[in-house]
């Protein structure tokens, strides 16, 4: 098949469980066949920096990254620093995933998410000069950087992939980024996202081919399609809690349905989330199934233009037999 031997597959973890856990997983994910790992950045969970090092360490040829940090608690010029001192430690296994940063953990801290498409912009800018030896000049609308650099080398570039939702975000993600790194699973949202991505790319005169257009996807895999679902369930629910207006209705999810679950959600009342997760919002906001299931709808989205498809949380009901499970009935198929 066309463009099958540059499929890429990356993992995402988010970093609530012990060190070692996490580092276990990606090892294994490096023996897999996965290309890439990225580890989720909220202050809440464990710190993304000290996951990372310790992932530089202990494995050999898969990337990494933050997937993804942002601007706002973190400047950029911090975020240039971390990832060219990462690169020190593996060369060319660095990529920087940036985007607006999560709104609700934001807020818990008083930090404003002002301007968040000149922030971005502007970060992007700040993290590429940097890591490539030049000195930042910028006058921008959210930072304003007077000749800085480092005063090391960074021996080779450092690819942004930039996490995006909405339509500017993905829009401004591939003007200025390596990447584009978009959170969704269904294919409606990667036929929506691919017009946005074209029109960003041409804003910068690229080519399509130069872009990673990546699916940051909530996986769920088991030999039993029911175990599989069920791993996926809660995931599902706070996506559908979190998602804004325009991406319920795209999936046919009443607002009152995303409003019981939200309400069930902050009240910690676990039976009534289970309850309310109905199979079509695992559908719209999963790809939870048997193996043959998930390819296929990796292949949809493939086919649609997504060239790094990420397995995100839950990755399956056990996740170290589910990465088995994409090791060996998965990637193999698409590599
Ligand atoms: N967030 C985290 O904090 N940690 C993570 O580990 C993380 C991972 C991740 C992976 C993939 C991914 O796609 C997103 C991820 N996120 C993570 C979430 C990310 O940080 C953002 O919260 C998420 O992408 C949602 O933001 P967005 O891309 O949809 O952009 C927001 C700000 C938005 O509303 N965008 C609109 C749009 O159309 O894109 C427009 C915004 C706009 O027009 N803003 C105006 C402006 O000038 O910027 C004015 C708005 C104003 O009032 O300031």
């Amino acid at each position: 098949m066309e463009g099958m031997a540059m499929f890429k597959f990356g993992i995402e973890f988010v970093p609530t469980d012990v060190y070692w856990k996490v580092i276990y997983h990606a090892i294994q994910a490096e023996k897999a066949g996965y290309d890439y790992v990225w580890i989720t950045d909220h202050f809440n969970n464990r710190n993304v920096y000290v996951l990372l090092t310790n992932i530089a360490v202990y494995t050999n040829k898969i990337k990494f990254g933050p997937g993804v940090t942002n601007p706002y608690m973190i400047h950029p010029i911090m975020t240039a620093q971390s990832m060219a001192s990462l690169n020190d430690m593996a060369p060319g296994r660095v990529a920087c995933g940036l985007g607006t940063g999560d709104k609700t953990t934001l807020d818990m801290v008083g930090v404003e998410r002002a301007k968040p498409l000149a922030a971005v912009r502007e970060a992007v800018r700040i993290i590429r000069d940097v890591t490539t030896g030049k000195a930042v000049k910028l006058e921008g609308e959210v930072f304003k950087v007077a000749g800085a650099k480092i005063n090391f080398k960074v021996a080779n570039p450092i690819p942004i992939f930039v996490g995006a939702q909405g339509p500017k975000m993905i829009s401004l993600a591939a003007e200025v980024g390596d990447g584009v790194l978009i959170n969704a699973s269904h294919r409606k949202d990667f036929e929506d996202a691919m017009g946005h991505i074209k029109e960003g790319a041409s804003k910068a005169c690229k080519k399509l081919d130069d872009l990673e257009v990546v699916a940051a996807t909530s996986f769920s895999v088991h030999e039993d399609a029911a175990k599989a679902q069920k791993a996926a369930t809660i995931v599902a629910a706070f996506i559908v809690a979190g998602s804004p207006e325009p991406i319920l209705q795209r999936h046919n999810i009443s607002i009152e349905a995303a409003n019981k679950l939200r309400d069930a959600i902050a009240k910690g009342m676990w039976k009534d989330v289970f309850a309310n997760v109905t199979p079509d919002m695992i559908e719209a906001f999963s790809i939870a199934g048997t193996p043959d299931t998930c390819i296929e709808k990796i292949d949809q989205l493939r086919k649609i233009g997504v060239t790094l498809f990420i397995t995100g949380s839950p990755i399956g009901p056990n996740v170290r037999d589910s990465i088995n499970l994409i090791k060996n009935k998965i990637i193999p198929h698409f590599k």
